[in-house]
C-alpha cells in the first residue's frame, strides 16, 4: 500500500524561510513548482536513484539534479575520488593535469571537439560560444528555436525554454532590446522557416544554435533529416552549426546527438554530466575556430574557477565510469521501459498522451500529439500535469515540476524502481 499522507512540516517551514531570504525561496526558478501548485519537498540528502527529504521521506528521483547525476547521486567512486583532491585543494586558478585528462576524454568522445575550454556553466558556455560564432564569421544575427533553452545570457532570452516557458514568461524584462535584436527565431523541426530566415538575412548570419533534442519545453526529438537539413542550410550559407549538448552530451550517447544522429556541428556546449555534479561547463569545436579564444586569438573570455580540480575530477571519474560496456544499454533499456510504461497507462486510465526516450532522457505530455516543437508542446494539459506531479511526489516519486522540462534515468535506476513507479503512476492516473 502506497502511503499518500506523507508529512512534510520541515520542508514547509525551511520554505517559507526561504522565501523571505532568497526571490521566491530558491536559487533557481523552477524548483520553486510555481507551474505545478504545492510546496516543494526540501532536500536532505541524495544516493544512487534516490532522494531523501528533511521530514525522512524518500522518493525515487527522475531529475538527477538536472542531469549530472547519470551514474547515480553520490556514486562511491565518484566519492572516493573527490575526497582525493580535496585534500590537494579546492581551487588552482592555475594549469592542472586534471583538465588535460577530463580535454582529452572530451575531445576523444565528441566528433565535433578538436579543442575545448572548460567553463562553470552552461549558461557560460552558450554565451561564450555565441561570441565566438560571431567572432570566426564577422557576422552578428544568429537563429535559435522556440522553446529552446541556452542558458539565462541576454541574447538567448527570446522564446526560451525551460523556466522561462514554465513560468510563462515571454521574453525577460532588463534585457536590452540591443541585445536580442539579432536573436532570430524558427520552430524547432521546421527547416523551411530557417531558410527563409537564411533568405531574408542573406550573409548576416552566423549559425544556428540548437538544443538536438529538446529537453527544455519537455522532451523532443528532431524528426528525419531536420539535423541533416541545418547542416546543409548552415554549410551552403557559410554559418556555423551549434549543438547545445548541456543536456544531451554523454547522455543520449557517449558522444552525445551529434554521435546518436551522425551530424556532426562546427561548435558544441556542455555542461551537467561532464562535471559529474559539480558546477562545470565546457565548449569546443574546429581547431581553426577554437584557435581564435584568448589568449590563442583575440575573442575574449575567462574564469576564476574554470578548470577546478574538482569539477574536472568528478568529471574524470564520471565519464570513466560511462565508458564501462553496458551502460547505454542499460539506460537505454530501463528509460524505454519508463517512458513507453508511462505513456501505456496514461491512454489504458483514459488520458491523452504522448512521450517517448532516447536513452537515459525521457518526457511525457498530455496531449495525443504528436509534438514537434515548442507550439504543440503547449497543447499538453497543464493542469493534469500539475495534479499528476503532485499525486507521484506524495508516494515518493520525484518528477521534474515543469511540463517543459525532460526526465532523466541513471545507471542507479533498478529494474524494480520503473516497476514501483510506473505501479505509482498508474495509482495516480486512475485517481485524475
Ligand atoms: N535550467 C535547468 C533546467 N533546465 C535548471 C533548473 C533548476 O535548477 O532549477
Amino acid at each position: 500500500m502506497v502511503n499518500t499522507t506523507i508529512k512534510t512540516t520541515k520542508s514547509q517551514e525551511i520554505f517559507a524561510t526561504a522565501q523571505n531570504l532568497m526571490p521566491g525561496g530558491v536559487s533557481s526558478p523552477v524548483r520553486a513548482f510555481k507551474s505545478v501548485g504545492g510546496q516543494p519537498i526540501v532536500f536532505d540528502r541524495v544516493k544512487n536513484a534516490y532522494i531523501w527529504d528533511v521530514d525522512g521521506n524518500q522518493y525515487i528521483d527522475y531529475v538527477g539534479t538536472w542531469g549530472p547525476a547519470i551514474c547515480g547521486h553520490a556514486h562511491p567512486e565518484v566519492i572516493a575520488a573527490l575526497h582525493e583532491a580535496l585534500e590537494k585543494g579546492t581551487s588552482f586558478g592555475a594549469p592542472s593535469v586534471l583538465e588535460n585528462v577530463l580535454a582529452e576524454m572530451v575531445i576523444d568522445a565528441v566528433p565535433s571537439i578538436e579543442m575545448v575550454r572548460f567553463v562553470n556553466s552552461g549558461t557560460e558556455a552558450c554565451m561564450a560560444v555565441l561570441r565566438l560564432m560571431r567572432a570566426f564569421t564577422n557576422r552578428e544575427k544568429i537563429i535559435k528555436f522556440e522553446g529552446c533553452y541556452h542558458g539565462h545570457a541576454d541574447m538567448f532570452l527570446v522564446k526560451a525554454g525551460s523556466g522561462v516557458a514554465t513560468l510563462g514568461l515571454p521574453d525577460s524584462p532588463g534585457v536590452p532590446k540591443a541585445a536580442t535584436s539579432s536573436t532570430l527565431t524558427a520552430p524547432y523541426n521546421d527547416l523551411e522557416a530557417v531558410k527563409a530566415l537564411f533568405e531574408q538575412n542573406r550573409d548576416e548570419i552566423a549559425g544556428v544554435i540548437l538544443e538536438p533534442v529538446v529537453g527544455n519545453a519537455g522532451f523532443i526529438t528532431p524528426d528525419a533529416g531536420f539535423l541533416e537539413g541545418l547542416r546543409e542550410i548552415t554549410l551552403e550559407h557559410g554559418a556555423l552549426l551549434v549543438f547545445d549538448e548541456v543536456m544531451t552530451g554523454f547522455r543520449i550517447a557517449y558522444g552525445g546527438a551529434q554521435e546518436k544522429f551522425g551530424v556532426i556541428p562546427d561548435l558544441t556546449t556542455l555542461g551537467k554530466v561532464i562535471g559529474g555534479g559539480l558546477p562545470v561547463g565546457a565548449y569546443g569545436g574546429r581547431r581553426e575556430i577554437m584557435s581564435m579564444v584568448a589568449p590563442a586569438g583575440p575573442v575574449y573570455q575567462a574564469g576564476t574557477l574554470s578548470g577546478n580540480p574538482l569539477a574536472m575530477t568528478a568529471g574524470i571519474k564520471t565519464l570513466e565510469l560511462l565508458q564501462r560496456p553496458g551502460t547505454y544499454e542499460y539506460l537505454d533499456q530501463i528509460t524505454q521501459k519508463l517512458a513507453d510504461g508511462l505513456v501505456q497507462i496514461a491512454k489504458e486510465t483514459g488520458h491523452p498522451a504522448c512521450g517517448g526516450h532516447i536513452s537515459a532522457m525521457f518526457g511525457l505530455f498530455f496531449t495525443a500529439g504528436p509534438v514537434h516543437n515548442y507550439e504543440d508542446a503547449k497543447k499538453s494539459d497543464m493542469a493534469k500535469f500539475g495534479r499528476f506531479h503532485r499525486g507521484m511526489l506524495e508516494r515518493g516519486v520525484y518528477l521534474a515540476p515543469s511540463q517543459f522540462e525532460a526526465g532523466f534515468t541513471s545507471l542507479a535506476h533498478t529494474e524494480a524502481d520503473i516497476e514501483q513507479t510506473l505501479a505509482v503512476a498508474r495509482e495516480v492516473l486512475s485517481s485524475l
